[in-house]
């Protein structure tokens, strides 16, 4: 059986998520739920990036304990998911003592042995947003220009990672696609950062004295040090397998894609590869690197005041619209904008009028027209649409999905939604019904209805509710209700 191991980063618990962590869960879940209903074994991983300082700086400005602090936070990633009905089979957080840490050491050690761990002493300026030392070059006014702060000035003894010795060999597989990195941009982003050579990485830091005891991974044989926060989160990819416990196989290695924002690219597709690389193990075979979301053309800032929340979205549409948004009008390749009135404008037009319009009408033929509706009907599945190409716009459907093309799935089935509502206009069923001739309705119905299976099963990896409720008027023969009432 084929299978098919998918990631979303594991994100920071510092806060709630917003709607760009909505984003890449979504684009993920689709991605899952295409490659289970094509009949492959599935995994899909999420999780909560945990041994953090920005989490323990939150905690204290709201002056709560940090370990509750932090479950609170994680338990609305997953109030969050189940309201955007992401179907990911785990879950992992990284303070998890029994499922990460055995193998984020395990990696540290096989680094170690293979000769590519140092002590040094080091100088630099470390900036807790990034969770990561930035250069000089860097700052704007003194100020990391991406979290608007500035940066710690640390002088201490960290233990380095050698990842300059490995730039020739991870270009080498980013240049043939043995690592594929989609979009093409994005791999020609990483490829010249190689060119100017990867430096070494600063891999561990001073245990904090004001880090809770549960959170920090100490390092294997300098219990004073904890191991580099990212070094730590992306091993969460292979330690949620088994990778240091059990017996170790991981069955799903390697992923097939991590999904990401193009603000980590170099951490996966540099560092990432390094450490697999000296650890001996294989290369995950793909990085889907998803552009930012913006709110009318800006940054979502508090400040500018035009950050739009998922939850809010979610209360005033429900699940599949906002799916439906996010995988249609959003840029999968580049940076995207939504704004209220651009949801409410999609909303009526392609899902109160033309899919929902579609389906009622359709549904209104069959159930007057159409007697068994089994004996005519295919019920097909997405591998038997597959296989029985029917039109353009399928065979785009699929080929979009396996380029990680969620623009272009919906707009195929909406090229399909677009067909019927044409070929209504043209054969005008309802004008015919009044002449009273049931056996020609019946026939076009039953085409109609067709369509409509066909629409309902490709839609179902990006609408899966939506789906359900077609499949299910289809085969008890009835109208659903209304599927999405019109919006002011
Ligand atoms: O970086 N538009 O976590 P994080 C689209 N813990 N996507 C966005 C976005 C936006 N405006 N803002 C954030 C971390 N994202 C690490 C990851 S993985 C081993 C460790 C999404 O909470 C996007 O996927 O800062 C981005 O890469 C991620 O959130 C960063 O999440």
């Amino acid at each position: 059986m084929k299978k098919f191991y998918i990631t979303t980063p594991i994100f920071y618990p510092n806060a709630n998520l917003h709607l760009g962590h909505a984003y890449t869960t979504t684009v993920s879940d689709i991605l899952a739920r295409y490659h289970r209903l094509m009949g492959e074994k599935t995994h899909f991983l999420t999780g909560s990036d945990e041994n953090t300082q920005k989490m323990v700086d939150a905690a204290r400005k709201t002056g709560t304990d940090p370990m509750m602090f932090l479950d609170d936070i994680v338990k609305n990633f997953s109030v969050l998911y189940k309201r955007l009905n992401i179907s990911y089979d785990q879950f992992i957080r990284t303070s998890d003592q029994v499922i990460h840490w055995p193998g984020a050491q395990l990696m540290w050690e096989k680094l170690s042995e293979t000769g590519d761990i140092y002590e040094k002493e080091y100088e630099g300026l470390y900036c807790v947003g990034h969770e990561a030392f930035i250069t000089e070059k860097d700052l704007v006014d003194g100020k990391c220009p991406d979290h608007g702060a500035i940066p710690e000035r640390i002088r201490e003894k960290n233990y380095f990672f050698r990842l300059s010795k490995y730039t020739e060999q991870i270009a080498r597989k980013i240049e043939t696609d043995e690592l594929l990195i989609v979009p093409k941009t994005r791999k020609q982003e990483i490829l010249s950062f190689l060119k100017q050579g990867l430096d070494d990485v600063s891999f561990s830091r001073p245990r904090r004295a004001d880090m809770p005891q549960q959170l920090g991974i100490p390092v294997p044989g300098d219990e004073s040090q904890t191991v580099y926060v990212w070094c730590d989160a992306l091993a969460n990819y292979i330690t949620a397998l088994g990778y240091g416990r059990g017996d170790g196989q991981m069955e799903f290695w390697p992923a097939d894609v991590h999904v990401i924002g193009k603000d980590i690219l170099r951490f996966h597709a540099a560092i990432w590869p390094g450490m697999l690389l000296s650890a001996g193990l294989p290369l995950p075979k793909s990085l889907l690197v998803h552009g930012f979301i913006t709110s009318g053309g800006k940054k979502m800032s508090k400040t500018l005041g035009n950050v739009i929340d998922p939850v809010e979205l979610l209360d005033e549409y429900g699940t599949d619209p906002v799916r439906y948004f996010l995988a249609r009008h959003i840029s999968t390749f580049e940076d995207g904008d939504i704004t209220h009135e651009g949801f409410l404008e999609a909303y009526n037009a392609n899902l109160a009028n033309g899919l929902g319009n579609f389906a009622a009408r359709v549904m209104t033929l069959s159930e007057k027209y159409i007697e068994n509706i089994e004996e005519h009907i295919g019920f097909f599945s997405l591998p038997e649409l597959k296989n029985t190409v029917v039109s353009d716009a399928t065979q785009k459907y699929f080929k979009a999905l396996d380029a990680y093309d969620f623009n272009a799935a919906a707009d195929a089935i909406w090229e399909e939604i677009a067909a019927g509502d044409a070929r209504m206009q043209k054969v005008k069923p309802f004008e015919l019904v009044k002449l009273d001739i049931d056996k020609a309705v019946e026939e076009l119905s039953k085409n109609f209805v067709q369509r409509l299976w066909r629409i309902a099963v490709m839609l179902e990896p990006i609408m899966p509710e939506t789906a359900l409720k077609l499949k299910e008027a289809i085969k008890s023969n009835k109208k659903p209700d209304n599927l999405f009432p019109r919006k002011e």
